[in-house]
């Protein structure tokens, strides 16, 4: 193990909530819940004033509501945070090359890797110039925690949480974590827990005391030899810069070539839910579908589709590897089939919009579909027409925390929705004060679905640190980069 605490971990500070307080002036200082809305919603996360209550996150959404009636109830908008995310990874890598994210908020340097520190005080200097930075371009708070090795980094960032920076000096691990729950070290989830728990053994001192026979006897020897090594501190785990994962994807081959549609049909539908169970079985999920058929020729060819929002839910993904087969022919028979999702996520989640496409059908369509049609069309949105295919013709979905323009009363976002009427505050990022709230029907043609506004307004010289963002995928992106002002 190194002697110098230069391993940094960084973990946004209740990062979905924060950004959305950041993007809406009227809910900073408020409790903030963000997550499903539906019938099965969960929360993501909660802001620290919404913790008060007991909320957090994995919490079922009705036992939410009941412990914070008066929060501030919104829905995720991935892409937004996946571009402050970007941006916030975009500044660890300018620390290091060996940066290994582990979710969209959270991630490890390896700073002497990068040169940027060496010893206490270089790291120290590092990770305190890291948070400004993280700042002064996002509008957000990080806690940081620097140690010699991954696991107390984090141990420790957990310790600096909120808006802090903890590190640990070598030499003081041991001591430190001796009286912690075993619950503490990396591994041991609730079962671990328990299991070790029934045998005498709750702190990381009775690991240490109980010796490695027998944590290799409770655990088994794999699990029992690493637990005991970080019971004493001992964490050689190197920063690795890619997580391996670019897609999951399941695929087969068939001895004969098969010809009959609708038995294509059922094994593109088969592939799908085995996909779902691998994507799912890694705590993933993710946004683009893909298709894979190889011909009676050997031609193959790729089928993708990228969806508003990460899923891991098998009738989505079922559905939408349904129509990439409806644009391939397959008359001459088919070799192989593959199914597979990428544009991963590294959080589990349930189908947010899945969610929200059934409460709009079980709502009923109301007299507004006629025009809606048209609008649809005069959005010219890809979008808004795959959504149409995907789900048939449904009512307008204003998600409670998305953005929308009006056009007379210029930027705002949903506060909330239902009988037919839509209600809206106007305020954008920057707005000294909470803006004004008004309500539309939610046909109003004056009014339209947005994308998130810069949470730092861009200063035309360039300064504030990160580059230009580029924002990835065309149009479709909810990104971060600024819209005309105006
Ligand atoms: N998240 C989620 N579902 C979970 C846990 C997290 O969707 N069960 C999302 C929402 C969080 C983000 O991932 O904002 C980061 O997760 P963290 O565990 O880091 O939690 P926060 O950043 O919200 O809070 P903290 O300040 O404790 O880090
Ligand atoms: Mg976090």
């Amino acid at each position: 193990m190194r002697n110098a605490p230069t391993i940094l971990h960084l973990d946004m500070d209740a990062f979905f909530a924060s950004a959305e307080q950041a993007s809406k002036p009227s809910l900073r200082g408020k409790a903030v819940i963000v997550g499903g809305l539906g019938p099965r919603g969960v929360v993501a996360t909660a802001s620290y004033e919404a913790r008060v209550f007991g909320v957090h996150s994995a919490m079922p959404m009705a036992q939410a509501r009941r412990l914070a009636p008066n929060a501030a109830y919104l829905v995720p908008r991935f892409g937004f945070y996946r571009s402050i995310s970007d941006q916030v990874m975009g500044l660890l890598r300018e620390l290091s090359p060996l940066v290994e994210p582990l979710s969209l908020d959270e991630a490890f340097v390896d700073l002497e890797a990068g040169g940027t520190a060496w010893d206490e005080a270089s790291a120290r200097l590092a990770g305190a110039k890291l948070r400004a930075d993280i700042r002064a371009v996002t509008g957000l708070t990080g806690s940081v925690g620097l140690a010699a090795s991954k696991m107390l980094a984090k141990i420790a960032s957990e310790q600096a949480k909120p808006d802090g920076l903890v590190l640990i000096e070598p030499g003081t691990e041991r001591a430190l974590l001796g009286p912690m729950s075993v619950r503490t070290l990396p591994g041991v989830g609730p079962a671990t827990g328990d299991h070790l728990r029934r045998a005498g053994i709750t702190t990381v001192d009775e690991i240490a005391e109980a010796g490695e026979d027998e944590l290799v006897r409770l655990l088994g020897k794999a699990h029992g030899h690493a637990l005991y090594a970080m019971a004493l501190a001992h964490d050689e785990r190197p920063v690795v810069a890619e997580r391996g994962t670019k897609s999951v994807s399941v695929e087969d081959t068939y001895d004969v070539d098969i010809h009959d549609r609708v038995r294509v049909g059922l094994e593109v539908r088969r592939l799908a839910d085995r996909c779902v169970r691998r994507l799912r079985g890694a705590g993933l999920s993710g946004r683009t579908i893909v298709l894979k058929v190889r011909r009676y020729d050997f031609s193959t060819l790729t089928r993708s589709e990228t969806l508003r929002g990460p899923t891991d839910d098998p009738a989505v993904v079922r559905e939408a590897a349904a129509r990439l087969l409806d644009s391939v022919d397959t008359t001459g028979g088919v070799r192989l089939l593959g199914v597979g999702v990428s544009g991963l996520a590294d959080y589990t989640q349930e189908d947010l919009f899945a969610q929200a496409q059934a409460q709009a059908q079980a709502q009923g369509q109301g007299q507004a579909l006629g025009e809606r049609e048209d609008q649809g069309v005069e959005q010219g949105g890809t979008e808004a027409a795959e959504e149409r295919q995907q789900a048939g013709p449904v009512e307008r979905r204003w998600p409670a925390g998305h953005d929308v323009t009006h056009a007379e009363y210029g930027h705002g976002w949903v506060q909330g929705s239902g009988l037919g009427r839509v209600t809206v505050r106007f305020e954008t990022p920057d707005s000294s004060e909470p803006g004004r709230v008004r309500t539309f029907r939610a046909d109003d043609v004056d009014l339209e679905p947005a994308d998130p506004l810069p949470l730092v307004a861009r200063r035309p010289g360039g300064g504030g640190g990160g580059g230009s963002d580029g924002g990835g995928a065309a149009s479709a992106g909810t990104g971060v980069t600024p819209a005309a002002s105006g």
